[in-house]
């Protein structure tokens, strides 16, 4: 019998928080779909959402834990970790041992781990990736509002009549959100949207002004925003005067920031500037929306305070349609500053720095060993590891070798480190070769608990398939080691929904409400009491949740109470400043981001072949000039150097970079490329305030690279490349695809065959001096290798020949057809995959448009299909209409999925 069943569960990717239905059959998860009834997605799911049931395989997961390689039971591991922190703790101190977690964990995990370090073990030493992600933006909220609140809610960007979006990329980060945003738009097309990059990105798509500013400049920019409206009395002065403090201070701080002296600081256009200041000024209804490009600077809480400054002196937060709002990367960012994961944090949004607080969860959690000062924030952590200090790092569903600055220096750090644990869920990734005890983690789908989204809408992730091997829990695996440290009661929790219910409590501990207000912002006690069937049940809701607000609130500070001690907000004023490192003649300034279907290392998404097809090989994006400065052509190989460490991608050459800068996404790690892990390059500066790294503006070289030879190689079996070669790998379905390139040698055959014994039978190519070379292997007239080279990369459709790996060709014509790259009908190419859900590709569109069987993103939609599921593809197949539409009929602006 097959019963199909549906359980209701929150996506494991970005911030947005969908809620996703799983349909199960028979223990397998079959298909997903996006809840109607989540509030964050109302039935839309992106690309890497729909992807979700293509990376559950069992594939590729740790199964059992280990110790110096050899495979050992829970109940050794629990035992071995506990003796040696013991010993740790007992020789050097508890600031001896550190944890590093991640903003994918549960709010369950989460809470437990900071409970066992900061109140048991003794140390403020737990950190996590958050701090690679929002602690700039954390910072910004604590210094303003005197509470860590995210004011606003999704429905505020539909409510809007200007939407700025600076340093974030919505349309590829935060699909779902981009578009809610791009609906809104098409259905008010007054609404008006900025976009502020110094990339042109696919979220300019829907935007009526794009803001190339100087990477770094948005702290000038901001405060010549405030500059302006103080200057033309665009203010709200009732609400200056009864809820904000340091107005005379913030006029004085902006004086210099003249319209035109901001154009020249930004590197913008004066009018488009003055366009955006007129609109800001104009537009009650104004949402800012900031991530990454704000967050992740040397001076990343400045420049979230100069944003937080321009809303509170215009009283634009807290109403519909009008807020600042830090939008979350990761599913759980903010669930994780709940419980207080970050080592300047303490739970449930107390102060680690207010010794009353301390006392408060002390006595909560009837702690032995209670902090009383901060740990070390992420880069200093890892130097700690790097200079002994720190003994024992326990490292939790991160992948730092890949994700943190100067990567090959945490590989260094943990190779001295006496004791390195890691739990993940995958079994290869960059980190776990420098583990001596690895943990096998359920992950998404197989386990239970809650996340908070970007805007406090706490959501339940609900597990369905049976866990793989002696995967564990994560809150099972730190609560047993935690009860064989000596602190049994403390860690004595039946599930998950017990350690929320401690959660939920602790957040109403000694937190009294009065006149409709708690006094801390975080405050989720109406959720103490929720029995295991309720928490079970549990729909999406958003904090605060308690007596006065038992269904959730939506919007903060709309009673202008800030939980400052004088409960007004604080202006910052700051001094805006340029990244460390500016390009000059030789450097250019290397920018790091995301691509629409990857998720960061690629230890989940390099596993669906669907999602390696938009993008499959790291790149590196260069403006023209800047190309041509250096000798550089599109798509030819480059080498990107600093400090002897080097970087090795194909360029894309466009005019939507800058001419100071270029772009790497910062997905590839060392499984997946030779020379392609962006973070070996970037360079540790952080924030003196937050400690978030400054990812977005490190200097680098770069120079074109000229292989003896290069090519792509396809087989259905293992492969290893030569050590001297570079290498970019893609899964594909049935089987992988190598692009070699030889750096040093001249081309031989002898290692092809030496490469692939078992292969019988080989068509080959080659010519006179033997540049060239093309070869094909069988076994059993079954297709089993492929390699096409040449001086350059040879030209193939790569869906066509990857699709022919293990079909049969018994005839010799067929099999040097191979050869040739493409098939014999042309009108099967179909070029590079652009709908990844329905695998439509570029040409395939582009002939449909030049046919005129299509002539619109929607009328694509009713003949390819393409763009009509998840819609992320929906800002590309806009730019093919553009380039490739026949005249004859106008482009329409309906941005709806
Ligand atoms: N597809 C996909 N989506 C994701 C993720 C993923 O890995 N893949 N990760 C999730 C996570 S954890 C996070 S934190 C978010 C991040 O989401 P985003 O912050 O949107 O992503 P990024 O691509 O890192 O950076 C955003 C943009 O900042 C720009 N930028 C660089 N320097 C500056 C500057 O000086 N000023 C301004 N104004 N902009 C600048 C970059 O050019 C880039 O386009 O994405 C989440 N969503
Ligand atoms: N250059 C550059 N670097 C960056 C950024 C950038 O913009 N540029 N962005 C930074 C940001 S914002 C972030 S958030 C980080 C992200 O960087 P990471 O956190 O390092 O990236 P992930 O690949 O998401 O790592 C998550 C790991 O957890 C494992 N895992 C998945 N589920 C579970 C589970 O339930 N339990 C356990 N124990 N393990 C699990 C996965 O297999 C994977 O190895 O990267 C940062 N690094
Ligand atoms: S926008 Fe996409 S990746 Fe983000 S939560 Fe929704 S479905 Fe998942
Ligand atoms: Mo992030």
């Amino acid at each position: 019998m097959n019963i199909t069943e549906t359980i209701k569960t929150t996506c494991p990717y970005c911030g947005v928080g969908c809620g996703v239905d799983a349909k199960i059959q028979q223990g397998n998860l079959i298909a997903v779909s996006g809840s109607t009834e989540h509030p964050a997605n109302q039935g839309r799911l992106c690309v890497k959402g729909s992807a979700l049931h293509e990376t559950v395989s069992h594939q590729g997961r740790m199964l059992s834990p280990s110790i110096a390689g050899q495979t050992v039971d829970w109940n050794t591991a629990y035992s071995h970790i506990a003796e040696k922190l013991a010993d740790i703790i007992a020789q050097h101190g508890p600031d001896a041992v550190a944890m590093y977690v991640s903003g994918q964990i549960l709010t369950e995990d989460y809470y437990v781990a900071n409970k066992l370090m900061k109140g048991f073990i003794g140390t403020s030493n737990i950190d996590t990736n958050s701090r690679l992600c929002m602690s700039s933006a954390v910072a910004a909220h604590k210094r303003a509002f005197g509470s860590d609140t995210v004011p606003g809610c999704y429905e505020d960007l539909e409510l809007a009549d200007l939407v700025i979006i600076t340093g974030s990329n919505l349309a590829w980060a935060h699909p779902i959100v981009y578009q809610r945003l791009a609906k809104a738009k098409a259905e008010r097309p007054d609404m008006k949207i900025v976009v502020i990059d110094p990339r042109k990105t696919a979220s300019c798509d829907i935007a009526d002004l794009h803001l190339p500013l100087k990477p770094g400049s948005d702290g000038f920019l901001f405060n010549g925003l405030a500059h302006y409206l103080i200057a033309h009395q665009k203010l709200d002065r009732q609400f200056i005067e009864q809820h904000c403090e340091g107005f005379d201070a913030l006029s004085e701080s902006v004086q210099q920031q003249t319209l035109a002296q901001t154009a020249i600081d930004c590197d913008v256009p004066e009018a488009a500037l003055n366009t955006l200041y007129q609109w800001f000024a104009e537009y009650e209804h104004s949402v800012t929306l900031f991530s990454q490009g704000i967050n992740q600077s040397s001076s990343g809480v400045d420049k979230g305070n100069a944003i937080i400054n321009c809303h509170l002196i215009t009283g634009k937060i807290g109403k519909p349609g009008a807020t600042p709002f830090s939008i979350t990367g990761q599913p759980n960012a903010m669930g994780g500053r709940e419980v207080g994961g970050l080592a300047n944090q303490l739970a449930a949004h107390l102060e680690l720095k207010n010794p009353e607080s301390l006392d408060k969860v002390r006595r909560f959690w009837d702690a032995p060993n209670m902090v009383h000062k901060e740990g070390l924030k992420a880069v200093d952590m890892f130097n700690a590891v790097d200079s002994g200090q720190i003994k024992a790092i326990w490292i939790i569903a991160t992948n730092p070798v890949v994700s943190m600055p100067d990567a090959d220096k945490i590989k260094q750090a943990l190779t001295k480190c006496d004791l390195v644990i890691v739990s993940d869920s995958s079994d290869s990734t960059d980190t776990l070769p420098f583990a001596d005890v690895c943990l096998p983690a359920t992950t998404w789908g197989e386990k239970d608990g809650t996340v908070t989204n970007s805007d406090r809408t706490i959501s339940r992730q609900r597990g369905f398939i049976a866990p793989p091997g002696e995967a564990q829990n994560d809150w099972k695996i730190i609560c047993e080691v935690a009860k064989r440290m000596g602190f049994e009661e403390a860690f004595d929790f039946t599930g998950s929904a017990d350690i929320f219910r401690e959660h939920a409590a602790l957040s109403g501990f000694e937190n009294p409400e009065a006149n409709g207000k708690s006094e801390r912002d975080f405050d989720i006690s109406g959720l103490t009491s929720l029995t295991d069937l309720e928490y079970q049940t549990l729909e999406p809701i958003q904090w605060p949740v308690n007596q006065t607000y038992p269904q959730g609130r939506k919007r903060f500070f709309d009673d202008g109470h800030f939980y400052t001690p004088t409960n007004k907000a604080n202006l910052i004023s700051i001094t805006p400043r340029l990244p460390t490192y500016a390009a000059d003649c030789d450097q250019l300034i290397l920018n790091t981001g995301r691509i629409r279907d990857q998720w960061h290392t690629m230890t989940r998404t390099g596993k669906a072949h669907r999602l390696l097809e938009h993008i499959a090989t790291p790149y590196v994006e260069i403006h023209p000039h800047t190309a041509e400065k250096f000798d550089i052509k599109n798509n030819s190989l480059v080498s990107l150097k600093d400090r002897n460490i080097e970087y090795i991608a194909r360029t894309k050459v466009t005019d939507t970079q800058r001419k100071d800068s270029l772009f790497v996404p910062m997905h590839w790690s060392d499984a997946f490329a030779s020379h392609a892990r962006a973070n070996s390059l970037v360079r540790p500066i952080q924030d003196a305030l937050s400690g978030q790294p400054e990812f977005k503006h490190s200097p680098v070289t770069i120079s074109p690279l000229s292989p003896h030879w290069q090519g792509i190689l396809l087989t259905a079996s293992d492969f290893t490349p030569d050590k001297t070669m570079e290498w970019f790998k893609t899964p594909l379905a049935n089987g992988t695809l190598w692009e070699l390139i030889d750096l040093n040698n001249t081309p031989d055959t002898d290692w092809l065959s030496a490469a692939f014994p078992k292969v019988s039978e080989w068509v080959q190519l080659t010519d006179s001096n033997q540049r060239y070379l093309s070869a094909a292997g069988f076994i059993d007239n079954q297709l089993h290798i492929v390699l096409l080279s040449g001086p350059e990369l040879p030209e193939y459709d790569k869906s066509w020949l990857g699709s022919q790996v293990g079909e049969r060709f018994p005839a010799d014509q067929d099999r040097l057809r191979l050869l040739s790259g493409f098939p014999a009908d042309p009108s099967m190419q179909t070029g590079k995959t652009i709908c990844s859900c329905y695998q439509v590709g570029e040409q395939t569109i582009i002939n449909a448009l030049k046919n005129g069987d299509a002539c619109s993103v929607e009328s694509l939609g009713s003949t390819l299909k393409c763009g009509s599921n998840c819609g992320s593809c929906i800002p590309e197949l806009r730019t093919l209409v553009n380039d490739h539409s026949c005249d004859s009929v106008s482009v329409e602006t309906d941005n709806a999925a």
